[in-house]
Order: structure tokens, then sequence, then C-alpha cells
């Protein structure tokens, strides 16, 4: 498989057999020729794209994916390595030779009539040293299109590659559309992924989960550096000092709400760098640093409004250079503009639903899709870091890690040190929600919320988390937040949103040394008072209970936490291992 660029190009024209070959320069020009092509071709007799209202949204295409066809697939993704045992019980496994052949069988000829685009990108700003040179083949117009916003194709990815073969193979063909023959398998040894029968974002754009994440994590452990499902920001200060953090949450958690906050606290704004994945590095003085490899952001359309992230609805309404595609939305056919639930809060009567159905308001359906997505790139967001392009990434001074729990988990609390935060983060749990399958409201566990994305033995991990800690000068804090607590009520007891930056101001404050904290069983507490509530009417007794380990709680949470553990075997560091005793111990399990 080491072949150079024009050597693999000609391979896969050979195995294809595609009508024609496009190689994507990234131009302009291209842009303007691909979304006309998308506009005419169709797939499953749909055309691909639809132009939206360009004055309400500039730019903009509608795009509908078959139905079947919405969602990642978990249960068809793959890890393909020699040995089970290196996949890990958190990922499928399937011997690399078997499931090469799977896929050459479904990938043979499978681009009659059609074209094949070759997409040659960088993941990171292509002067970065972290940045890493690959390439994808597609069929799909409207993923070659996606590529284009959520990563650094043309011209600069040619010119890094050159000559060299060390460069990630993404093959990826829409095939038929049939979940019978969907496989996403990734080959961590041959930095190489294959992709077939699903247009799906999570699935396709491979860059994204596929490369940045699986492929990326298994690289991280093998070089020393971390690929992490985080986002990045910068928190700026009154004094105008800007500290980073990174922020790990499972989904339905409100990460890319956090990822452009507007800060209810005056004199504070965060940054934007990222809003779905961090490469962390060990930078030169010893820190770690975190580049977003991504140029784009694949967000969750319902439940973003006016409301919950002002800076997402202007990101999506800039006037753009980069086309703008809403998948799977509602569409308002009174004036042409893309729609989902959260985003007004009027229900217009001229909906078309993500079927492309009339919409009926009493049908008690959405409109949109839970899942529906826009697809922007990240320089239209109007709270871009500066920084974001910088090739040496930010250095981080804190990682939040969080989850949805309407129990047990604090509001916030903070990992005594390094390795404490690796164990905290190992045992994240979130409840499900509505928009993931199965039952609604039970805890999963999702360490580092990396379960599904992580491309090796979790166990394996864990360890080579804590082996980064060994090697890191000046490490930085570790905190765990929960802004999902209710009180016996079900109502929730923090008010969310916006006022989340007056936990963020006590972690600066924690970072900085400005606040002594208070120990308990589980980590370390804000002290009285620490928390600036200036402006915010809640009671003493609600915070008291915010910020406090319900010791019954805690004590089914460590039997649950117990029984995780034990599907790694003996995979789980023995230092993870010691703090769950100690932990146990000190609750008197
Ligand atoms: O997996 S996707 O990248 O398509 C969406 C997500 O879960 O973040
Ligand atoms: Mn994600």
């Amino acid at each position: 498989m080491s072949t150079s660029f024009d050597v693999f190009v000609k391979e896969m024209q050979d195995f294809f057999c595609p009508d024609k070959v496009y190689i994507m320069d990234g131009s302009q020009e291209e842009a303007e020729r691909l979304t006309e092509v998308a506009q005419k071709s169709d797939i499953d007799g749909r055309v691909v794209l639809k132009k939206l209202n360009g004055q309400e949204y500039p730019n903009s295409y509608y795009h509908r994916s078959n139905t079947n066809d919405v969602a990642r697939t978990e249960h068809l993704t793959f890890v393909c390595v020699p040995v089970k045992d290196q996949a890990g019980p958190n990922n499928n496994w399937l011997d690399p030779k078997e499931a090469k052949e799977k896929m050459r069988s479904l990938f043979k000829g499978a681009m009659k009539g059609r074209i094949m685009y070759v997409i040659p990108f960088v993941m990171g700003m292509p002067k970065s040293k972290y940045a890493k040179n690959c390439v994808q083949i597609t069929d799909s117009v409207y993923v070659a299109l996606s590529m284009r916003i959520m990563s650094r194709v043309g011209k600069q990815a040619i010119e890094r590659i050159g000559n060299s073969s060390d460069f990630f193979r993404g093959i990826h063909s829409i095939g038929d559309v049939n979940p019978d023959r969907r496989f996403i398998m990734h080959f961590p040894q041959d930095n190489l992924v294959m992709s077939f029968g699903s247009g799906y974002g999570g699935n396709a754009l491979l860059g994204k989960k596929c490369y940045s994440l699986r492929i990326g994590s298994y690289l991280g452990y093998q070089e020393g550096w971390l690929a992490e499902h985080m986002i990045i920001i910068g928190v700026e200060a009154p004094n105008r000092k800007i500290t980073y953090f990174l922020g790990a949450f499972p989904s339905a958690c409100g990460k890319t709400n956090l990822a452009m906050l507007d800060p209810v606290l005056k004199g504070y704004k965060v940054w934007t760098l990222g809003d779905d994945i961090a490469w962390i590095n060990i930078g030169e003085d010893g820190r770690l640093y975190a580049i977003n490899p991504e140029a784009g952001f694949f967000g969750v359309a319902p439940g973003t409004g006016y409301k919950t992230n002002p800076i997402m609805m202007e990101t999506l309404k800039n006037d753009k250079f980069f086309p703008t595609l809403f998948t799977n939305t509602a569409v308002d056919n009174s004036n042409n503009t893309p729609w989902w639930e959260g985003i007004s809060d009027e229900v217009s009567f001229n909906l078309i639903d993500w079927q492309g159905q009339k919409y009926d308001k009493n049908s008690g359906k959405p409109a949109a899709h839970p899942n529906s997505r826009f697809t922007v790139s990240i320089y239209n967001c109007p709270t871009l870091s500066p920084e974001y392009d910088n090739p040496k990434g930010v250095p981080i001074s804190g990682i939040i890690f969080g989850g949805r729990r309407k129990d047990t988990i604090p509001l916030v609390y903070e990992a005594k040190d390094w390795n404490s935060g690796v164990f905290t983060a190992s045992i994240i749990g979130s409840e499900t929600t509505a928009a993931a399958s199965g039952q609604v409201g039970t805890v999963r566990r999702d360490p580092m919320a990396m379960l599904p994305f992580c491309g090796y033995n979790m166990g394996d991990y864990f360890q080579h988390w804590l082996n980064i800690g060994k090697k890191t000068k000046k490490l930085p804090k570790v905190f765990m937040v929960n802004w999902f607590r209710k009180d016996d009520d079900g109502n929730f007891m923090w008010p969310g949103y916006r006022e989340n930056s007056r936990v963020i101001k006590w972690m600066i404050d924690r970072i900085e040394g400005k606040t002594g904290a208070r120990e308990s069983e589980i980590g370390l507490f804000p002290q009285e008072g620490a928390i600036d509530l200036s402006g915010l009417s809640i009671k003493k007794k609600i915070m008291d209970k915010l910020l406090n380990v319900d010791k019954e709680d805690w004590k089914k949470e460590v039997i649950m936490i117990e029984e995780f553990y034990k599907k790694f075997g003996n995979k789980i560091p023995k230092d993870l291992m010691d703090h769950l005793k100690e932990l146990k111990e000190k609750l008197g399990v």
C-alpha cells in the first residue's frame, strides 16, 4: 500500500472504474463548479444540493440524505488489527486480511458511471509540524464538498505529500446506500480507512472521526501524543489574559455551545478554536499544546438558536467564502430557509420535513431529523481565536471533563493531580438522551468521551494518558463538571448556558493559585463563596447540594465503575485500580 500519490490514484482508478477522475485543488472556482454539479446530479432520484435563500443564509445549500443514512453506525465500524486484544472490548474487530477482501469485493467497479473525486487534504494547519497529510477517494460530490469545508483541501496538501508515500489513505464509495452493505473499516497499522455504503459525516468524511480520532489515537499512542474528542477554547479575563482549556463531553452535553460561550460574567470572553477534536502534543517548553486538526464545524442543528448559541447562528449566516451545507433539517417553504426544532419559538405553516413531506405540526414528530446537521467553515465564526492558525497550537492550562447526570456528579470538582484526573476522566458516565438510540436516561460509561473513537484497547489508552503525565513538565489542571443536576421535582438546579462561565472563572482562579480548595472523597471543591454568583439568585442550600459528595449515590457509582473496568480485564493500569480501591475505602464500600 505504500505507493506515491500518483500511483495510488492510478490504482484507485483501475479498481473503481469511474467514468472520470477529478483531483481537487481547493480553489474558489472549484467550489462554484462542484455546487453546480451537485445541483444537477442526484442520489436515489433526489438532487444532491438545493440552493437556499441567499439573503438570509448566504452561499448555503440544502441536502437531504437517504432516510437510512442519518447517523454514525457504530455496529458497522471496525478496527482491523492482527490481534483482537489490540483493538480491545471497546471496538468491533475483524482480521485485516478478511476485512480488506470484504471491502475490495464491495468496491470493485463501484464507480462505473460516476466521477471519482481525489481529495488531497491536510489535517491541521499546513505549516504546523503536528499536521498530517491525507488523501481521500470518494464518488460523492456531497462528501467532496463537505471535505473542503472540514479540512484543508488542495495544492498545499499535494505539495506537502510530494513524492512521499507517507500519507493517510481514506477510500470511500457511497455505493448504493444499503445498510446491509455498509462498513467502516479502520486499518491503523496501514494508515488506511475503507468506508462503503454511507454518505453520513462520521462514516464518510474520513478526516474526521475515522482519521483524526481512531487512526489518530493509534498514531498518538505510537508517537507520544494524544488525539482527543475535545473542544479547544481560550477564556479571556478582564485583565486580558487568556487561559486555554480543553473540554470533553459525551454527546448531548452542550459541547458546541461551550465552544462558543458568551459568558454572563462581565469582562470575560470565550475565543473558539475547536468544537470536536484536539490533537495534543508536548511542546518545546514541556507543556501540552493543542491544535484543532479540522477547519469547520459539523454541528447538530436542533437546539441551536439565538437563545442557546447566538454565535453559531451568526456563523451560519455569515457572508462566506466556503459554501455552508444543511443536511436533513426541515425547510421553511415560505422563504426557502432551513428550519429545525429550537431555531425559534414559532413553527411556520409552510414547513417541509426532513423526508421531503409537508410537515404536520400535530404529528408529534419533529420536522428536522434529531441528528440533522450543518457543515460550516470555522473561518465564519465571529469568535474564532486569532491563535487558531498558530502552527504551535495553544498551551493548555485546564482540561474540563463532563457528563449529563441528574444526580451523583457535583457541579464541579478538581482532580488532585494528573493521575487522579485520568481516573476521573476514565469513569465518566452520561445519561442517554432521546437523540441517541437505546433507553432514555440510563447511564452509559464513556471515558474521556472517547469510547466510540479510541482506535485501540482502551486499557492501553488509559496507560498512555498516565505516561503523557510523566513526560509533561507543567501539567494542566483537570476538572469534572455536571451542568445537569436535578432536584427531587426534576428541575435543573444550575441555570447552565452562559452562567457556566462562573464555574470557568473559578477554574482560572485555581489555575492562577488565587483561591484554595476544600478536600473531599472524590477531589477538590470550591471553598465557600469562591464561585462568583453576583447577579444570580440561587439559594445557598442549592449550591451546597451542587458542591457535595452524596455518599449513597457514590456507593452505587463505584459499583458501576468496577463493572465497567472489569470489561478490560488486566489492561486497566494498576494506578487506576488503586484509585478505585482508595475511593471505595473512603466511601466505606
Ligand atoms: O460522528 S460525526 O462526526 O458525524 C458527529 C459526531 O458524533 O460528532
Ligand atoms: Mn463529536
